[in-house]
């Protein structure tokens, strides 16, 4: 009976929207995963602080970026803001396939890859080419990988399917993947202060290009049939033979149980729309600035009041 009026209700405010009317479940926590880089958990706390704004009980869940889409499809966990084509497609789509919601993409446009030091354009002539890379490969060797190039790679969960890749182009290359996002920025401080040769894992929209300048190495362009069918692109016999998804969508996640229990809160994450430039800054808070992502989040409410206002329209 309470659960049936708590509905009724929830058509009625929905018709009439007010700064902290709220006519659905406000005990049982709408869960908003989180995970192990920066922007993802300003932006998760940015949009916990706002449906808490509005009378929402908020709980945070930190999950593998890949066993995360599980959990959503299982109802385990309820709200992703950062759905990154690049890395989570494949794990995205089976998800929805079993149920999850796809709440829409960020206007924002991403890129996920391989990633050098503009100094290094001397060094290695013809770069960006993945080919002048490789052939530049032995100024990137290190005693951990003997007569490769080291290639600094992603922690394991976020799926990018590197030492598969290097195998597939033949690349005198090894991956060393780092156990967190920090060791990446650490390798890339630490070279380029020395202006030594380094190609790492990086990503846009991130703080990185405030303060380093740099570029993507450019692989055989993305296709999805690179990832699905061997025969597509030089290797005949490999999946993984061209680069990740130069323009990549950013998309949001439910859970089905998101849409049934909290459907005015749906209606909210839909909505919810971050730009490139405000990714950037909401890492910059936390990686240059130190902040943490909760407070981060707070004055990125403060300083982007319009965006805000649009979402809760
Ligand atoms: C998923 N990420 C943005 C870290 O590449």
């Amino acid at each position: 009976m309470k659960a049936f009026k708590a509905i009724a209700l929830a058509g009625v405010f929905g018709m009439f929207a007010t700064a902290g009317a709220l006519a659905e479940d406000a005990t049982d926590p709408i869960k908003i995963i989180t995970n192990n880089w920066t922007s993802q958990l300003v932006l998760s706390n940015v949009v916990g602080q706002v449906l808490q704004s509005k009378g929402y009980n908020i709980e945070y869940k930190s999950s593998d970026t890949q066993l995360q889409y599980t959990a959503l499809a299982a109802g385990d966990m309820d709200f992703q803001v950062e759905v990154w084509e690049g890395s989570q497609a494949e794990s995205f789509d089976k998800a929805v396939a079993a149920g999850a919601l796809d709440l829409g993409a960020h206007e924002a446009v991403t890129r996920e890859d391989w990633w050098y030091p503009s100094y290094m354009n001397e060094m290695c002539p013809g770069l960006p080419d993945w080919k002048a890379l490789n052939a530049c490969a032995a100024k990137l060797a290190t005693a951990e990988t003997g007569t490769k190039g080291r290639f600094v790679g992603p922690p394991a969960d976020w799926g990018k399917h590197y030492s598969e890749r290097i195998q597939a182009l033949k690349m005198d290359f090894q991956e060393v993947p780092v156990g967190q996002a920090a060791t990446l920025w650490a390798e890339l401080q630490a070279a380029y202060d020395r202006k030594e040769p380094v190609v790492l894992f990086n990503w846009t929209p991130n703080f990185i290009e405030a303060k380093f300048e740099g570029q993507f190495v450019e692989f055989p362009t993305y296709e999805p049939g690179c990832f699905t069918d061997p025969k597509w692109g030089s290797n005949p016999d490999a999946i993984y033979d061209c680069g990740a998804p130069a323009k990549g969508y950013l998309k949001k996640a439910g859970s089905k149980q998101l849409g049934e229990k909290w459907p005015m809160a749906t209606e909210i994450l839909k909505k919810v729309n971050f730009s490139n430039p405000q990714i950037a800054a909401a890492a910059a808070m936390v990686d240059v600035d130190g902040m943490t992502p909760e407070d981060a989040a707070k004055k990125w409410i403060e300083t982007n009041p319009d965006s805000v206002k649009a979402w809760l329209q």
